[in-house]
C-alpha cells in the first residue's frame, strides 16, 4: 500500500510538471483527489488491511493528499498569474489608436424648450409644481368649474379609466392641488404630459406637453397678467416681440383671453408660419374664476389671480419651425440629431 501511495505521488508530480493550463490541473486533481480519485480508491480498500496497519496507511494517505492539494493550490496560483501576464502582453493597447467614440446624446427639443421656459419663470420668482397624470375627475374638471354635463368635457376628448378617474387633459389639476395645500401668495407653473384622445395628425398627438401657470395674491389684476406674459414672451422669443390679447372664454377664468405675439419668423410682415397674419397665437389666459377660487377654499373677495396655459409642443414647433408634431415623438435620429 505504501508503494502504491508513492507511485501515485510520483505520477502526480510528473503530470503536474507537464501541464500548462488550469483545465489540465483540474483534471489531474479530480483524477487523484476526486470522489472516484486514486486516493479515494485506496481509502475504500483499507478494509482489507489489518487493524494496526489501517491508521498508518490512513495517516499516510491524508498526508499525501494534503501535500498534493498544497501543490495544486500553488500551481493554480502561478497558472493564473501566467494567464494574466499573457493577457497583458497580448492586450497591448495602442494608445495612438483613435478612441471609440460613444455617441453623445443630446437634449430633446421639447426638453430644451421646457427648461428655457422653466428658467424664465424661476427667474420671475415662480415655483415649479408637478402632480399625478392619472387624475381624479374632480381635479381635472369639477374643481375647474367644468361640471359633469359641461360641453368643455366633450371638447377635450378624455381618456376615462372609470367614471371617477381620467388621464389628465391639462395640468390645471396641479394648480388646484397647490391651492388646497398652499395659502396665497401663490406663483407657480405646472409643466407636464397631458392626454387627449385626438386622432394623430401633423398638429395633434394623444400625448403632448403643456405648461400652465397661476398667480394668486391680494390685488392681482389683468395688468399683472399682461405684464407677466408679455415679459415671458420677450424673454422666450426676443424683445422685439409685441403681444396682443383677444377676448376668449374658458370655464375656469373670467375674463379670458388668447394672447398673440408678432411672428418671430417674419416679425409681423406675414409669412407661411403665421399664415400671413404677422401674429401667431401663443397661449390662453385669464383671471381665475371666483368659483374656482371658492372651490379651492380661497375667498375671491380678498384674493384674485390670473392663470395661463399653452401647449409646449406647439411652442417648440413655433420656435424651431417644425411643421409636424409626430417628429417630436417618433425618435427618428435624423430629426433629433439636429438639436445637439
Ligand atoms: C386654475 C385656474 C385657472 C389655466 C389656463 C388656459 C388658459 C389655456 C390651453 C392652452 C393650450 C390648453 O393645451 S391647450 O390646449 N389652456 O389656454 N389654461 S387659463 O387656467 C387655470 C388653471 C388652474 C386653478
Amino acid at each position: 500500500m505504501r508503494e502504491q501511495i508513492d507511485a501515485i505521488k510520483q505520477k502526480f508530480n510528473e503530470k503536474l510538471a507537464a501541464l500548462s493550463t488550469s483545465e489540465e490541473l483540474e483534471k489531474l486533481r479530480v483524477e487523484v483527489l476526486g470522489k472516484k480519485g486514486e486516493f479515494t480508491q485506496i481509502l475504500r480498500s483499507m478494509g482489507s488491511l489489518s487493524a494496526e496497519e489501517r491508521p498508518l496507511i490512513g495517516k499516510l494517505v491524508n498526508e499525501a493528499k494534503e501535500e498534493l492539494e498544497e501543490k495544486i493550490r500553488f500551481v493554480k496560483e502561478s497558472l493564473k498569474e501566467r494567464a494574466t501576464d499573457a493577457k497583458l502582453k497580448n492586450e497591448v493597447i495602442d494608445i495612438t489608436l483613435p478612441g471609440v467614440k460613444s455617441p453623445m446624446g443630446g437634449k430633446h427639443p421639447l426638453m430644451m424648450t421646457m427648461e428655457k421656459i422653466e428658467n424664465i419663470f424661476l427667474e420671475m420668482g415662480f415655483t415649479i409644481e408637478e402632480g399625478p397624470e392619472v387624475e381624479l375627475d374632480y381635479y381635472n374638471f369639477e374643481a375647474l368649474n367644468i361640471p359633469k354635463d359641461h360641453p368643455a368635457r366633450g371638447e377635450q376628448d378624455t381618456f376615462y379609466i372609470d367614471d371617477q378617474v381620467v388621464l389628465r387633459t391639462q395640468t390645471s389639476p396641479v394648480q388646484i392641488r397647490t391651492i388646497e395645500n398652499q395659502k396665497p401668495p401663490i406663483k407657480m407653473i405646472s409643466p407636464g404630459k397631458v392626454y387627449r384622445s385626438d386622432d394623430v395628425d401633423a398638429t395633434h398627438s394623444p400625448i403632448f406637453y403643456q405648461i400652465e401657470g397661476l398667480v394668486i395674491d391680494k390685488g392681482i389684476t389683468f395688468a399683472d397678467l399682461k405684464g407677466t406674459l408679455d415679459l415671458f414672451v420677450k424673454k422666450m422669443f426676443g424683445d422685439d416681440i409685441i403681444t396682443k390679447f383677444r377676448p376668449h372664454h374658458f370655464p375656469f377664468t373670467e375674463p379670458s383671453a388668447e394672447m398673440d405675439g408678432t411672428c418671430f419668423v417674419c416679425h409681423g410682415e406675414g409669412c407661411k408660419v403665421c399664415k400671413g397674419e404677422g401674429f401667431m397665437e401663443l397661449l390662453g389666459c385669464g383671471m381665475v374664476h371666483p368659483e374656482v377660487l371658492k372651490k379651492g377654499g380661497i375667498d375671491p373677495e380678498v384674493y384674485s389671480g390670473f392663470a395661463f396655459g399653452f401647449g409646449l409642443d406647439r411652442m417648440t414647433m413655433q420656435k424651431f419651425g417644425i411643421d409636424d408634431i409626430r417628429l417630436l415623438y417618433e425618435s427618428d435620429m435624423r430629426f433629433l440629431k439636429q438639436f445637439k
